[in-house]
């Protein structure tokens, strides 16, 4: 948990100030108990007004800077408060968001996002707790007990016997509550999980008209919540009551015995009620001091997922600054664009079997167009995922103009490649910003050519405030192929030396993807090309074709010269000669 050290170095000093001015106040409000007893007994005893008012007036005065205190404490306790869950979350994300796709891999998305939210609040709230009863509650607790102790010995026999039960009492509490929070947190991640799957994939949901088996699979995660949550909340009202009623039975007993006391003339009325006082004082403090335990409990189970999160390292060491003079050394003009791979093999983290892809060599020259093309789960995506270094290869090396893709500085090796990935993600925003996503200080001009080259001038200009049009929520909803369009448009205004599509054209009719590839040949005679595709059409006339199959390259070369040797290309070729013209 040492990922708190940072916040407690920051905020040390508002926090101790608020920790002082809790002091204070505790103290005010344990004089104020002899203080009264006073009144009853010397006051109101002896019918000395003068006495009352003084001695009244005296409490007003404590009372008055009790509040000013707590007034006090209670901004200073918010702003600490709440400042520090802003931090906590703003690094979380940042976190998040330097880690690689193979760390990422290993959390579950929608525990990502109850971390981010949920478990930031939990610690929030205990820093705040702290604030508000950490010390007030012992200092409460114990001067109440001196206090009371010092006022009638006596008396104070009966806490000695109460005090160790509603101590054991809280133990108990703990013992049993500790499990039940870690499973409360774990349901509400399952509902968050669910409810994310669901939205998800709602239209699947709707297409297969999946809802009783969608609710049946909310129903499970909501009764789970239900079910700990009440189990939760039962273990604590029957603790709550017992408490009460332990120390309820004390204070009968003191008035018995006080009762006693007042009639033989050993004690003063003034003195019972003081007494009393101090003892609910002590059952308040103790409660306190169980809720703050649980929430300790609870800010303990956050912490120790945030701190998971924290202490993710990053597998992919970002070699920065040294090695961007060695880049510079390297690499030459002609060598803009080039990518080769040296017997790369490459297996997920965490998966069994083969390897994903199998001792793979080759190379694009600069401004080569590169077709990849083999059957689904064959290895396409896995192989680009690897040039932008999205992750790092089990064995061998990509090389992406002469330099291995691990000596670059991740910002620089990323500037140089743009990629459409096989799954279109638009944000929400205008067009013209999802284009500009690419490059964030691009032109209006260079935004309109990007989207003329994609081939999606026709249907921006179309829709209502052309480039101005809001996407997604509130805005309008693109089909799949305007969508792979737009993608396009993002990754051409970056104006990248290696433009990488992963079935980017899918849903792309053939003509318009057959505009897009020529006017992509005259926008960039220099830039590299790979493209991923099932069809054979799409990548007829590449540079260069490579046939995978089952994670090994089976073959490359061009379209002619793979149909002469390369089974595999041939079956994929006669598989397609029936749908379309070739
Ligand atoms: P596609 O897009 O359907 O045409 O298929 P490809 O060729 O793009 O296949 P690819 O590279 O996505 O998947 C190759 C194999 O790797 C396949 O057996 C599934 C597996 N795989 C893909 N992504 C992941 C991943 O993120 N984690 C793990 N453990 N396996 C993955
Ligand atoms: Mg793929």
């Amino acid at each position: 948990m040492s990922f708190l050290k940072k916040y407690a170095k920051k905020y040390w000093l508002p926090f101790s100030v608020a920790v002082i001015f809790l002091t204070i106040e505790a103290t005010a409000d344990l004089l104020l108990p002899t203080i009264m007893a006073q009144i009853i007994d010397v006051g109101v005893a002896n019918r000395d007004m003068d006495y009352v008012l003084k001695m009244g007036g005296i409490m007003l005065l404590i009372t008055g800077f009790g509040a000013i205190m707590a007034t006090s404490r209670n901004f200073i306790s918010s702003y600490v408060s709440q400042n520090f869950g802003a931090d906590l979350r703003a690094d979380l994300f940042r976190k998040i968001q330097s880690l690689s796709f193979q760390n990422i891999d290993k959390f579950d998305r929608a525990s990502l996002i109850t971390r981010l939210t949920n478990d930031v609040t939990q610690i929030q709230n205990f820093t705040n707790g702290l604030m508000r009863i950490f010390v007030r509650a012992p200092l409460l607790c114990i001067g109440s007990l001196i206090m009371a102790v010092r006022l009638n010995l006596d008396l104070s026999i009966v806490l000695a016997i109460v005090v160790p039960i509603i101590a054991i009492l809280i133990i108990l509490n703990m013992r049993l509550g500790f499990p039940r929070f870690i499973k409360v947190q774990k349901a509400i991640d399952w509902v968050n999980r669910v409810m994310r799957e669901y939205l998800s994939g709602v239209r699947v949901v709707k297409a297969f008209n999946q809802f009783n088996f969608e609710i049946t699979k909310f129903g499970q995660a909501n009764l789970e919540l239900k079910s700990t949550s009440t189990s939760v909340s039962r273990m604590m009202s029957i603790f709550g009551p017992m408490m009460v009623t332990v120390m309820n039975i004390a204070i009968v007993a003191v008035l018995w015995f006080g009762g006693y006391g007042v009639q033989n003339g050993n004690i003063q009325v003034g003195e019972i009620i003081a007494f009393t006082n101090y003892m609910i004082q002590i059952l308040f403090s103790l409660r306190m001091i169980s809720m703050v335990f649980i929430m300790f409990v609870r800010a303990k189970a956050s912490a120790g997922r945030i701190s998971e999160v924290f202490s993710e390292e990053n597998r992919m060491v970002d070699t920065g600054d040294f090695l961007d003079k060695k880049g510079e050394n390297q690499q030459s003009p002609n060598t803009k664009g080039q990518i080769d791979f040296h017997n790369v093999s490459f297996t997920y983290e965490g998966a069994s079997g083969e390897p994903v892809l199998k001792n793979i060599t080759f190379t694009c020259l600069p401004g080569e167009t590169v077709g990849v093309i083999g059957s689904t789960g064959s290895g396409k995506s896995s192989l680009i995922n690897l040039i932008p270094r999205f992750y790092d290869v089990s064995e061998g090396s990509v090389e992406v103009d002469g330099m291995d893709v691990r000596e670059y500085n991740l910002k620089e090796l990323r500037g140089k490649i743009a990629v459409v990935p096989q799954q279109t993600m638009l944000f929400t925003g205008t067009i013209a910003e999802n284009i500009r996503w690419g490059k964030e200080n691009a032109t209006e001009d260079e935004i309109k050519r990007a989207a003329a080259i994609a081939e999606a001038e026709s249907f921006i200009k179309a829709a209502p405030e052309g480039y101005d049009t809001l996407l997604g929520q509130g805005g309008i909803n693109l089909s799949g192929g305007q969508k792979q369009r737009l993608s396009i448009a993002r990754a051409l205004v970056k104006q990248p030396e290696i433009l990488i599509l992963d079935d980017s054209t899918s849903a792309v009719d053939l003509t318009t993807e057959a505009k897009i590839k020529k006017s992509l040949k005259e926008y960039a005679v220099e830039l590299t090309c790979i493209i991923i595709t099932q069809r054979i059409s799409s990548i007829k006339d590449a540079d260069k074709i490579l046939v995978l199959d089952d994670g090994k390259l089976v073959g490359s070369g061009t379209h002619e010269q793979l149909m002469a040797d390369c089974q595999v290309y041939q079956e994929i070729h006669y598989s397609q000669m029936g749908k379309e013209v070739l």
